[in-house]
């Protein structure tokens, strides 16, 4: 007799992809009321005079080709182009108060944000202003802090390159470099590693390199559910023969097997194809380990081929001309263990031999991945031992091969391109006063988790945040939420209502903004942003639906009122005239970023360019000139992890979420319907506790997250590494403290957090 399965548990064993995809299209549709409109304005995403997806940063075949299909980038263009409003009416009739009893699933339903609101103490309601209104009253309140670094300018990655842009001048303007950005929370980690190890804080690939590769490996990602567009590539590559080893401690199941629903042979006949021709469920926090064993053996298979009096297995021409570190590299790998390797990793040497010989055998290798490396207390170690993995073989700078970090937003690189960093390097202090005639600040500002800080300390009293929802989705939303109450000023340029916007200070404003989709009409006609997407390719995306509201402005337009309000004449910026044709905004881009030379006519051909990317040719813009091979000595991630009982909690996205966004309750692929309120465990972590699978159990952080703790949740058991818990993001933001990052790029730890897991029943100490 088979045991019944919690609530909402169930076993999904098909194939990824497939009917079920196109039925959740189809479910999707008619939850957001728009099935007239909807199956056209699919077919305009990713076109060459459409619009790009808001979905994720993976690129399509030169925004040339038909829209592949994409159930959760279906999602993500529903969700914006919904018929769901959220106007006046709708602020009248419910208070603040109310609305933050509200869960995150039923604010951002309520639908699209129709006018600029303001929060009205009398009543605890939001109430429309006039524009003119909410400028001057930005502007008033930005002037009158004592210094410009009381003000945090926060960026979620969906912002065109033109919205950022400006956002970066005004914020430099008015004089500080506090640029909090989600970037701080997922790929910083490769943003600080990899300029070390390769001179360019991006990945080296393009997406045709996948077509040349014969390896790929693939560590932390869910592309099923976050790069669903990848699945194209890595289905061909798979029934290329192209071995795919893929490190994860979760069975995702995208990535075990994929029915492609364009495939229309794969649709008739209920067939998929195995995408992973090996799966090793490495320890949450194992990766680091892992890299060393795969190093190591591929060191001993060196050594024993050299001995033998061959060749060796190393690109040895390729380290002697480009390259520094081996042998302090080789060292440090000698002295790691395979004790403790296999321990920390949680793998066996099998498993690791057998992915070292897929490399050595393998002439271009891909290596990608994603939140799984970088969200770690030691996220950019992480990264850096990943370049070394790929630099023995010679596999960076060469076609078929490269390092391939998958970017979360759609625009988030791009974001970064164009200014958005709160550490301006020289090149961009001496762009921006050729641009605009005045030097920047040069000091370090705020990232993310020191803006947060900041905040909670008194000692910022401003926050304008270009998208997102930072409070929802940063460390310890608790004392993010009490910090940001006491703020003098809360601005939020969004598209939907969420929690962020119910954190109400002195002064609080929502400004609703024109979405990807939207067509965004100026002075001399209707305008084009531009995105760029993980390979570093740029693009020009442009909205062509009716926007929800006549109020509504763009992103850019927004930013110019705030600036023209704050800093008056302040340097001769003519904002208006940037604002009444955005190639004036892309013709100071380039003045400022000379690789976007000729940027207003090369955004006009179809596809797009690529930005250079120096590593992708073999020349290394490092201290030294050369690749570097980086040491990160030991494999104790975290010395709290060796306390008795303790797990480590890893935080994931489910299938049906976009980050804060949550669409519905439902899992697919993990078997989750209807609930999110879960923990998954290894049935042995369980048993050691007493527990069995649903049991109601409470979860408390160790170390720096003492304290912080999640109750009345449900333990599922599940096929995970002994040792390793997950749950989702952002439930269990509450058990994550705010130290608890990497030490080194300040990425929050969310995928490496030490807890404790007891039964409900009993008190915790
Ligand atoms: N539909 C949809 N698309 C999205 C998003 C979304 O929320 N929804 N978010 C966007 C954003 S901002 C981002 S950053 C990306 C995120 O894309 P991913 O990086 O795929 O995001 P996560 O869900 O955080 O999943 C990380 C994966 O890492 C695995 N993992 C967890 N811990 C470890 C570990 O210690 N080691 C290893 N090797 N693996 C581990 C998990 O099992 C999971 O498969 O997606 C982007 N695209
Ligand atoms: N525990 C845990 N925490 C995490 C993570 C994790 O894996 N685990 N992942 C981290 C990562 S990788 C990231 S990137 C962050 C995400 O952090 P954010 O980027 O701050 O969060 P989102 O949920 O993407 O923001 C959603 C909101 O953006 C607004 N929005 C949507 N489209 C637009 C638009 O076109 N313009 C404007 N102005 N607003 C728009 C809507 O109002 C919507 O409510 O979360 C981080 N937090
Ligand atoms: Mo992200």
């Amino acid at each position: 007799m088979t045991k019944k399965r919690p609530e909402g548990i169930e076993r999904y064993s098909a194939p990824a992809g497939g009917w079920g995809a196109l039925k959740a299209v189809a479910e999707t549709l008619a939850r957001q009321q728009v099935i007239a409109q909807g199956t056209a304005t699919l077919l305009k995403a990713n076109q060459p005079e459409g619009f790009d997806c808001p979905g994720c940063a993976w690129p399509d075949p030169k925004h040339t080709s038909s829209f592949e299909f994409c159930e959760n980038g279906a999602k993500a263009i529903t969700w914006e182009s919904t018929a769901k409003r959220a106007g006046p009416d709708f602020f009248a009739s419910n208070t603040v108060s109310e609305l933050w009893r509200w869960t995150d699933h039923k604010l951002e339903d309520e639908g699209r944000l129709t006018h600029p609101m303001i929060y009205d103490p009398d009543t605890d309601r939001y109430r429309p202003i006039e524009w003119h209104e909410a400028f001057a009253l930005i502007g008033t309140t930005l002037r009158a802090l004592p210094s410009p670094h009381m003000a945090e300018f926060y960026t979620s990655g969906r912002a065109s390159n033109e919205a950022a842009f400006l956002f970066q001048l005004l914020v430099r303007a008015y004089g500080t470099n506090n640029f909090p950005d989600c970037s701080n929370m997922c790929h910083e980690a490769t943003s600080v590693g990899l300029p070390h190890s390769i001179g360019v804080g991006k990945g080296t690939v393009t997406l045709e390199d996948f077509d040349h590769a014969d390896a790929i490996f693939s560590f932390g990602h869910n592309p099923g559910t976050n790069h669903p567009r990848m699945m194209t590539t890595l289905r061909e590559a798979a029934r290329r023969g192209v071995p795919i080893i893929v490190f994860n401690p979760l069975k995702e199941r995208a990535l075990e097997d994929f029915a492609a629903p364009q495939d229309p042979v794969e649709m008739a006949t209920w067939s998929s194809t195995r995408i992973a021709s090996a799966y090793h469920q490495v320890r949450s926090g194992g990766d680091l380990a892992a890299l060393k064993g795969l190093m190591k053996r591929i060191f001993e298979r060196d050594d024993a081929d050299l001995a033998g009096g061959g060749p060796g297995v190393l690109d040895r021409a390729f380290i002697a001309e480009h390259t520094i570190g081996l042998d302090a590299l080789k060292t440090d790998i000698e002295q790691t263990a395979w004790d403790d390797i296999l321990a920390k990793s949680g793998l066996s040497f099998e498993a690791i031999d057998s992915a070292a010989d897929v490399y050595l055998k393998a002439k271009k290798v891909i290596l990608a991945y994603g939140m799984g490396i970088t969200q770690h207390v030691n996220g950019t170690a992480n990264v850096q031992q990943l370049a070394n993995f790929l630099l023995l073989g010679g596999h960076i700078g060469r076609a078929g091969a490269g390092i391939c970090p998958l970017r979360g937003h759609s625009n988030v690189q791009g974001d970064r391109t164009v200014g958005i960093t709160e550490i301006p390097n020289e090149a961009l202090l001496d762009g921006m006063e050729k641009a605009f005639g005045f030097r920047p600040p040069s000091d370090k500002g705020h990232n993310a988790v020191e803006a947060i800080e900041a905040i909670i300390d008194g000692r910022s009293k401003a926050l304008i945040c270009l998208g997102g929802n930072l409070a929802v989705a940063m460390s310890d939303p608790e004392a993010t939420f009490e910090g940001m109450r006491k703020l003098d000023l809360t601005v939020h340029l969004a598209t939907k209502l969420n929690r962020s916007h119910l954190l109400i200070g002195k002064t609080s404003l929502i400004l609703p903004v024109l979405g990807r989709t939207d067509l965004d009409l100026q002075a001399s006609g209707p305008q084009s942003v531009t995105v760029e997407d993980s390979m570093s390719m740029v693009h020009a995306s442009k909205g062509f639906l009716a926007p929800p509201s006549a109020e509504l402005k763009s992103e850019p337009a927004i930013i110019a009122g705030i600036a023209k309000a704050t800093l008056g004449s302040k340097y001769g910026i003519d904002w208006d005239a940037m604002i009444d044709d955005y190639d004036r905004i892309r013709e100071k881009i380039e003045v400022v970023f000379p690789d976007f030379h000729e940027f207003n006519t090369r955004i006009r051909q179809p596809g797009g360019f690529r930005l250079s990317v120096p590593a992708s040719n073999r020349q290394w813009r490092t201290e030294s000139g050369k690749a570097q091979f980086l040491i990160a000595p030991g494999l104790d991630e975290d010395p709290r992890l060796r306390e008795a009982d303790v797990l480590v909690l890893t935080t994931l996205r489910s299938h049906d979420q976009y980050n804060t966004t949550i669409y519905s309750l439902d899992d697919r692929y993990r078997g989750v319907f209807g609930r999110r309120d879960v923990i998954f465990m290894n049935k042995e972590d369980l048993a050691a506790r007493g527990l069995a699978d649903g049991d109601t159990i409470d979860i408390e952080g160790v170390g720096d997250s003492t304290g912080k703790s999640v109750r009345g949740f449900t333990a599922v058991a599940y096929d995970i590494p002994q040792g390793s818990v997950a749950g989702y993001y952002p439930e269990m933001n509450k058990v994550i403290a705010l130290a608890d990052h990497d030490r080194r790029s300040g990425t929050p730890a969310y995928k490496g957090i030490p807890v404790r897991i007891r039964d409900a029943s009993e008190v915790l100490s």
